[in-house]
């Protein structure tokens, strides 16, 4: 009997030491030297992350940022301050004393991250952020706040081992643009509300905001010639609720808050369809002259500039001349989609003289891709949303040199429900799950297509159905983090399961955050609730 229990306590211990030092040095490829695997917890997966050997870096009372770029260093003790409730100084140069430290230096990264890729090392005295341009430090900082406990995020003091393991890190985006759309027109968002989006899409390393200014439903951005554009287009939304519009000062404090996450926001003005608010705050925009009523629907197809009229032209002048001086980015989105009330010649030529006032106005034209129906500037650029990869125009079209942003409706339309289940959104281009959402390659999407002609990929968030930050939240996560991957990481990193482990990890930190998340059910969610 006595011996029995001596042999199964010694059969237990050996389990135990067997499932605490040999099982982890088993268990990871870099398992020499007792470093653990690098965990599979960063939205958008880095090129390059490796578990270093020696203990984690652990953000104490003492801990310091030096940093040569106040901008982002200040980004991030704000958000240390604020959760780990210590003082976390910030010294604007690198290159004093570095340990116990943050160090972000655009000094020493390797040539090959570019301008918004960086390397993180991470090890027992501190860790440092290289990169070549602030953009990168700011992308290396939201890699670093992934690797720290979900309780960062918080706003308030919390009690937490801060630590970041031993690793380095290097990472770089697959594509230059990643964007997300929000429409502002069928259901208007005040400027907190956009700020609010602005700090969850900088978290997964998008670079542009694309807002759609304009629609049949609404006008919402004060033009200083055309003051009834807002003052009566900008009234309603859809459903005849009250609505309202940006001021000139609005719209650069949101270009400013963009800028502080290093986003460019590109602002659309859609025509020559999609513009009953305009048509309907000044008559002579219309052909026959007549102001239509103000539209509280969903329809699309219905209204048309006037091709023929040299009042358009003023027009679209005036307001792409002031959109232009209000926007430090390159570009500015003149829409283009389904103008099915404009004849396919008019729309031709409207197209083409539209493009050219933006060039005047030193701007890169943007249109949907129903503008290769159109002869194309050389630099215009073509955002593809349909459903069909073998889109003849658009193919054409990036075959002969315009460049593409990929936002098939099926898979990166944020406005598609979930399932048939879901409350929110439309079902015209079916429903998009989180592993529809991340299961397609936006380097071969297109048919026949060289991968060089994509210039990057762009979630959308349509609003006929979306009215408030809640009802935004609740469809771009955590959809909107999967194009965000497909944006950033190489192909070669693209795994199903494991994306679905990394956003996982993500549930716990938007619950701190109060993001009001679904909870899709492809993801075994840590906290579910
Ligand atoms: C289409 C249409 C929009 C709708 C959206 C809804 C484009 C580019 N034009 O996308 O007017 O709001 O679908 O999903």
């Amino acid at each position: 009997m006595r011996r029995n229990r001596w042999v199964l306590s010694a059969v237990a211990v050996l389990v135990v030491v067997i499932g605490l030092v040999v099982w982890p040095m088993l268990g990871d490829g870099e398992g020499r030297g007792g470093a653990t695997q690098f965990p599979n917890v960063v939205v958008p997966v880095p090129v390059s992350a490796v578990a270093s050997a020696g203990p984690p870096f652990v953000i104490d009372r003492d801990t310091a940022i030096l940093s040569d770029t106040p901008d982002v260093s200040d980004y991030l003790a704000k958000i240390l301050r604020g959760s780990t409730g210590f003082a976390i100084p910030t010294t604007h140069a690198a290159t004093t004393n570095t340990a116990n430290a943050i160090v972000l230096t655009l000094r020493g990264a390797p040539a090959n991250v570019g301008t918004e890729g960086y390397q993180l090392t991470a090890g027992g005295r501190g860790v440092t952020i290289r990169a070549n341009a602030p953009a990168g430090l700011f992308a290396g900082v939201q890699t670093l706040l992934q690797l720290l406990p979900p309780a960062v995020m918080s706003g308030t003091a919390q009690r937490a081992t801060w630590s970041v393991p031993a690793s380095v890190v290097t990472d770089y985006p697959r594509y230059s643009y990643r964007g997300a759309m929000l429409d502002v027109a069928r259901h208007f968002f005040a400027v907190d509300e956009i700020k609010r989006y602005i700090d969850q899409i900088a978290l997964y390393k998008i670079n542009y905001l694309h807002l759609h200014l304009s629609d049949d439903q609404g006008w919402r951005i004060a033009i200083d010639g055309w003051p009834n554009l807002t003052l009566h287009g900008g009234s309603t939304q859809v459903d005849g609720t009250p609505a309202g519009y940006y001021t000139q000062d609005d719209y650069r404090a949101i270009v400013a808050y963009a800028a502080s996450r290093f986003i460019t926001v590109i602002p659309e003005i859609d025509m020559p369809g999609h513009t009953n608010a305009a048509l309907s705050s000044y008559a002579e925009l219309n052909c026959d002259g007549k102001a239509p009523d103000l539209y509280t629907g969903v329809q699309v197809g219905f209204s048309s500039l006037c091709v023929g009229k040299d009042i358009t032209y003023t027009f679209i002048d005036d307001v792409i001349g002031e959109l232009a001086a209000l926007t430090p980015g390159p570009y500015i989105h003149i829409g283009g989609d389904e103008s099915h009330a404009t004849k396919p010649d008019d729309y031709a030529t409207f197209i083409e003289r539209a493009q050219k006032v933006v060039l005047a106005h030193g701007k890169t034209p943007m249109g949907w891709h129903d503008i290769t129906d159109a002869a194309l500037e050389p630099s215009t650029v073509a955002e593809f949303w349909g459903t069909d990869p073998k889109n003849a125009p658009t193919i054409a079209a990036a075959k002969a040199g315009t460049k593409i942003v990929l936002s098939p409706a099926d898979y990166a339309y944020l406005d598609m429900k979930y399932d048939d289940s879901t409350l929110l959104g439309q079902t015209w281009a079916g429903t998009v799950n989180l592993n529809t959402a991340y299961n397609w390659d936006p380097g071969t999407y297109l048919s026949g297509v060289d991968p060089s002609a994509v210039l990057g990929v762009e979630a959308c968030l349509w609003t006929e159905t979306i009215r408030s930050s809640g009802d935004i939240e609740f469809m771009a996560f955590p959809r909107l983090p999967a194009i965000a991957e497909l944006g950033w990481s190489p192909r070669a990193t693209h795994d199903i399961s494991a994306f679905d482990a990394r956003i996982a990890a993500q549930g716990p930190r938007w619950k701190i955050m109060g993001v009001n998340f679904y909870q899709t059910p492809e993801v075994a969610w840590p906290d579910r609730s």
